[in-house]
């Protein structure tokens, strides 16, 4: 049985990525940070069924001797390096934590690894958002790069590191470039999340009115659980390499709105209000992907619809307050 490590593990890719390695017979241990409130950070690995067939461990990525102790405790033979200050938002407000953690943190562990497991193969979450203010109409892995955030440039440093790693140190370090991917497991900071949460609100009487920010920002967004298979497929390949996963569509944030409130049988326009104070210090207006490379050496190719997205969002929202209002 091979052994999987993920950091970030609690989150909505790490939730995702541990139920399809169970599911290919992985032992799966995940790095858990220690929170007061740790009664409610499995959630989402409740939510999938899976809380109780991983192995979570103490640590945090910005302590190295944590990493290192867990590797030489568990010896995985793939490392999924998810874990991050990932809210773009948040990062303008805490642009050092979030260096520390999406960009150091990266760093500590592919030093662990060289140090302690140098044969094991290692995945890192890069981001579209290291593509920004966009060089070229549809983003490949030979797109030039101009982050607009503090959280992009953490990750483009994260992203480099991996590449340096794979090139100084034969390390088999990959870079999974994925753009925005999405779920009911989705942090509700997030704009989509917002709204399917906003949908359900004003369609149960709980809300009139949702304030997002910038409505005219386009996004590439597919499904979460698509996309963690990409991650496993990069690590299964002979050499370690940079690929872009994507869908391939773009589309404006108030185009989501308008799926999202038809499904529930609303009309956007009459609840959503674009709010300035919601508007970030410098926005990527625009993302799209070009997945060909990943297509062509992974076989992998996205296979959520936005619209089956957006309606299986908007269900688990309603699901999930319709639960709320019964139980009191
Ligand atoms: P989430 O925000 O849902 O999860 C982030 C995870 O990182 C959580 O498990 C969180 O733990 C953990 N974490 C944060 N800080 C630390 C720390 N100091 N030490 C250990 N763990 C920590 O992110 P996603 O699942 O959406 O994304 C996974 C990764 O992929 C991230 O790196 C993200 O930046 C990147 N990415 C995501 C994309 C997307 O569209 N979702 C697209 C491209 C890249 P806790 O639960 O305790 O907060
Ligand atoms: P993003 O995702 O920044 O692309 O990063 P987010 O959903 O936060 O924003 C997408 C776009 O929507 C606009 N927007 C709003 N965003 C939020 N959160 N809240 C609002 O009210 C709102 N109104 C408009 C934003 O301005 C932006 O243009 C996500 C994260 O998962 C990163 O970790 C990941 O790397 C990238 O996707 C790819």
């Amino acid at each position: 049985m091979p052994t999987a490590f993920i950091t970030g593990i609690t989150g909505q890719d790490g939730a995702y990525l541990s139920r399809f390695l169970l599911h290919k017979g992985y032992r799966v241990i995940g790095l858990m940070r220690r929170s007061a409130s740790s009664d409610v950070v499995g959630e989402r690995l409740r939510w999938l069924g899976v809380v109780d067939h991983v192995e979570l461990v103490d640590g945090n990525l910005t302590d190295i001797t944590s990493l290192i102790r867990i590797l030489e405790q568990y010896r995985p033979e793939e490392i999924y390096n998810l874990a991050a200050q990932s809210f773009v938002a948040a990062s303008w407000q805490q642009p050092l934590l979030t260096g520390n953690v999406t960009g150091i943190g990266c760093v500590n562990l592919l030093e662990a690894v060289r140090i302690v497991l140098p044969s094991a193969r290692f995945y890192q979450a890069s981001s579209s958002e290291m593509f920004g203010k966009i060089q070229a109409e549809r983003q490949s892995e030979t797109t030039p790069f101009y982050p607009r955030s503090p959280y992009a440039a953490a990750k483009l440093y994260a992203h480099w590191m991996t590449v340096n790693y794979r090139e100084s140190f034969g390390l088999h370090a990959s870079s999974g470039i994925l753009f925005n991917h999405e779920s009911p497991l989705r942090g509700i900071e997030f704009v989509t999340r917002k709204v399917t949460d906003g949908v359900a609100r004003i369609k149960l009487g709980l809300a009139t009115e949702l304030a997002l920010g910038n409505m005219n920002a386009q996004r590439d967004w597919g499904h979460a659980a698509d996309y963690v298979e990409a991650m496993w497929r990069m690590l299964q390949q002979d050499a370690a390499d940079d690929y872009v996963i994507a869908t391939g569509r773009t589309v404006p944030i108030h185009e989501f709105c308008r799926l999202a409130f038809a499904h529930a049988g609303l009309d956007y326009k009459d609840h959503v209000v674009s709010r300035q104070d919601l508007h970030r210090p410098a926005e990527v207006d625009v993302l799209l992907g070009d997945a060909a490379k990943a297509h062509r050496q992974l076989g992998w190719q996205a296979g959520v619809a936005l619209e089956q997205l957006v309606a299986e969002m908007v269900e688990a929202d309603l699901a999930r307050y319709q639960k709320k209002l019964q139980h009191g």
